[in-house]
């Protein structure tokens, strides 16, 4: 059975994938492994964070040897957040830590969705559209590593894979609901009338981005078993 190492930090990301991926795969989490480096999210693009996260992980992994990598087969690395049209597509890559975007550290969701809902003071309910994004980034972990004399190949063992998904929405004028995190009392996926925070975590990972990237990643794994 193949072994991920789901390198998120976001307890609820975490426990959203395990629910997607079910038991097709053998799941660690960054529990496993307290000493694991933090990586530096500083590209403008979801595919180009999740990507540095999975690789660098990937490669640290690597470094380790064999019998210190709890035989993780690949880094599954998230990146994700929201954009919303009438914001010209914020908070998107910086939706963490939207609320103080000159802080490094995320920030509170409640402070994230008062930002939120105050830029959006003004803005009419049929203009209140955007979108949950996702990229999962796949990066394998090598087995007994016999370093590469050239770095393009060292870097080229480390490629990740990129599955992507988005779930289409609006905004609500004001927050509902207990579940999920982050956005999810703000959001109203396209077809319902409840937030994700209303519909509750069976709903939600039948059709959000999460779950349409995971998807994808799920049919990688099955034609490459074939
Ligand atoms: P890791 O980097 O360790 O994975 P993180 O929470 O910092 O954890 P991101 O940088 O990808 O992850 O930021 C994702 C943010 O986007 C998250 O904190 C939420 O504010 C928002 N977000 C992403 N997916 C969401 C979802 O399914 N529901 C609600 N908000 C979501």
């Amino acid at each position: 059975m193949t072994t991920l190492l789901i390198a998120t930090r976001n307890a609820h990301k975490v426990g959203e994938i395990q629910a997607i991926l079910g038991t097709s795969f053998r799941c660690l989490t960054l529990k496993a492994f307290p000493e694991a480096p933090a990586v530096v999210e500083d590209t403008a693009t979801f595919a180009g964070n999740a990507a540095k996260k999975a690789v660098e992980l990937a490669q640290w992994l690597s470094d380790r040897g064999g019998q210190h990598s709890a035989g993780v087969d690949f880094v599954l690395a998230d990146d994700s957040g929201l954009e919303v049209d009438a914001l010209d597509g914020a908070p998107g890559v910086h939706s963490a830590r939207f609320a103080a975007l000159d802080q490094a550290e995320n920030s509170q969701d409640a402070d994230n969705n008062a930002k939120l809902l105050r830029l959006l003071n003004d803005v009419p309910a049929e203009k209140r559209t955007g979108r949950f994004r996702c990229v999962i980034a796949l990066a394998p972990v090598a087995k007994d590593r016999v370093e590469a004399a050239s770095p393009v190949c060292y870097a080229d063992e480390f490629a990740a894979e990129l599955f992507d998904g988005a779930c289409e929405g609006r905004i609500q004028f004001s927050s509902s609901g207990q579940g999920g995190f982050g956005y999810d009392p703000l959001f109203v996926p396209d077809g319902f009338s409840q937030s994700f925070a209303e519909l509750g975590e069976t709903v939600k990972n039948g059709l959000s981005h999460r779950a349409k990237a995971l998807a994808k990643l799920k049919e990688f794994f099955g034609r490459n078993r074939t």
